[in-house]
């Protein structure tokens, strides 16, 4: 790094590592996220699979926005090293309780670094870190409506494909509030 841009860099090193952090989050949900769809797929839960291919995308971009931004303020990003996701999954309930579960830890994350921003005064990313918390919060209540849906409707005889046409509703509300952002 030249002597200018190491002057004038804005990013605390452990911000940027943190963030750095946050960046892998973000790439291990999207791979997950695939992995999950292409199960559904294969299952026939087709809604499911079209709901979790567009949530991976979704990380993607999360992960993508972060990726820029440790740039843009004088850091550098890290390309991460994903390993381990899971391929097979049990069931489709077992898939969404998965990822509330997976989602009140990146929620967490977030958090952590929003409380480290504030406490070194870094306002800036402070600022740029309220998309997420906001972000987080709609997740995470779309997970457990998703998982309310197994209790009301039932899985059984026809209980599971009426919850699969049922989350391509959700999913398809939450694809047009995403492009709204
Ligand atoms: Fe769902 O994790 Fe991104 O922010």
């Amino acid at each position: 790094m030249n002597e200018f841009i190491t002057k004038n860099r804005s990013l605390l090193l452990e911000t940027e590592e943190l963030l750095n952090k946050q960046i892998k989050l973000e790439a291990v949900s999207s791979a997950i996220y695939l992995s999950m769809a292409s199960w559904c797929e294969i299952k026939g839960y087709q809604n499911s699979s079209n709901f979790l291919y567009a949530h991976s995308e979704e990380e993607k971009m999360h992960m993508m926005k972060l990726f820029r931004y440790v740039n843009e303020a004088g850091g550098h990003a890290l390309q991460p090293e994903i390993s381990g996701v899971p391929l097979k999954f049990t069931s489709l309930r077992k898939i969404f309780e998965q990822i509330l579960e997976h989602e009140i830890e990146v929620t967490k994350s977030i958090h952590t670094l929003v409380d480290h921003c504030f406490s070194n005064k870094d306002f800036t990313t402070f600022n740029f870190l309220q998309w997420y918390v906001t972000e987080q919060r709609e997740e995470e209540t779309l997970a457990r409506r998703i998982l309310e849906l197994f209790d009301i409707i039932g899985e059984e005889g026809l209980g599971l494909w009426t919850i699969d046409q049922e989350i391509g509703k959700l999913g398809a509300g939450n694809a047009s509030s995403a492009t709204a952002v």
